[in-house]
C-alpha cells in the first residue's frame, strides 16, 4: 500500500467514525452534518499532504515550522526577521479553506438561538484587526512579532495533535485529538443546557 492510498484509507475512517458520532444524535440534520463532515475530511486530508512536504505518511515537527517560517516571511516584507505591525493589512487575512469552513459552520449556526450574534463574533475573532492580532501573539511586548511568536498557535495546534509526543503527527493522531475535541464540545453544549 502506498503512502497517499493510506492516508486516503485513514482519512475514510476518520470520517466514518465522525459520522458515526454525528449522525447518531441528530438523523433529521443528517444531509447538512454529512456536507460538513464530508468538507471536513476533504479539509484535514489537504491541509496534512501539503505540510507532509516530504511524503512520508507523517508530518514532522520541522515542515510545520517550514510552513510557518514561509508564512512569516511572506509578511516580513523588510526581511529583517520581525512583522511590524505596518507589515501586515490592516484586516488579517484568511485562507480559503478558514472562509469556507466558517461559512459551512455559519449557515449551521444561524438556525440556532443566538447563532446570528454568535456568528458575528466567531468571524471578527477569525479576521482580527492587526492591531489585535499583533497584541494576542506579542508575548515580549515589543510591539513585532518574532517568529517564534507568529509560529505559537500553529505549534500549540501540533503538540495537541501529537498524541503519543513523539514530534510528528501521523492522520490517526489527529483523527484522535479532533474526536476528543468533539466530544468535549458536546459536553459543554449538553451542560450549557
Ligand atoms: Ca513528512
Ligand atoms: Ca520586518
Ligand atoms: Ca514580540
Amino acid at each position: 500500500m502506498t503512502v497517499r492510498e493510506k492516508i486516503l484509507g485513514i482519512s475514510v475512517a476518520v470520517c466514518a467514525i465522525i459520522t458515526a458520532g454525528v449522525t447518531a444524535q441528530d438523523p433529521a440534520q443528517k444531509p447538512s452534518r454529512q456536507d460538513r463532515i464530508n468538507a471536513m475530511r476533504e479539509q484535514i486530508q489537504a491541509t496534512f499532504l501539503k505540510l507532509d512536504s516530504d511524503s512520508n505518511g507523517v508530518v514532522s515537527h520541522d515542515e510545520m515550522m517550514q510552513t510557518s517560517a514561509k508564512r512569516f516571511s511572506e509578511f516580513d516584507a523588510d526581511n529583517n526577521g520581525f512583522i511590524a505591525l505596518d507589515e501586515l493589512p490592516k484586516l488579517m487575512p484568511i485562507s480559503d479553506q478558514q472562509r469556507a469552513r466558517f461559512e459551512r459552520l455559519a449557515r449551521f449556526r444561524a438556525d440556532k438561538p443566538e447563532g446570528v450574534e454568535k456568528n458575528e463574533r466567531i468571524r471578527q475573532n477569525r479576521q482580527p484587526t492587526r492591531l489585535k492580532f499583533v497584541a494576542r501573539l506579542d508575548r515580549d511586548n515589543d510591539e513585532q512579532l518574532s517568529l517564534d511568536e507568529f509560529a505559537a498557535p500553529a505549534v500549540n495546534r501540533f503538540k495537541r495533535h501529537d498524541v503519543d509526543g513523539n514530534g510528528e503527527v501521523t492522520l490517526e493522531e489527529i483523527e484522535t485529538s479532533i474526536k476528543k475535541r468533539f466530544r468535549k464540545q458536546r459536553k459543554a453544549r449538553r451542560n450549557r443546557g
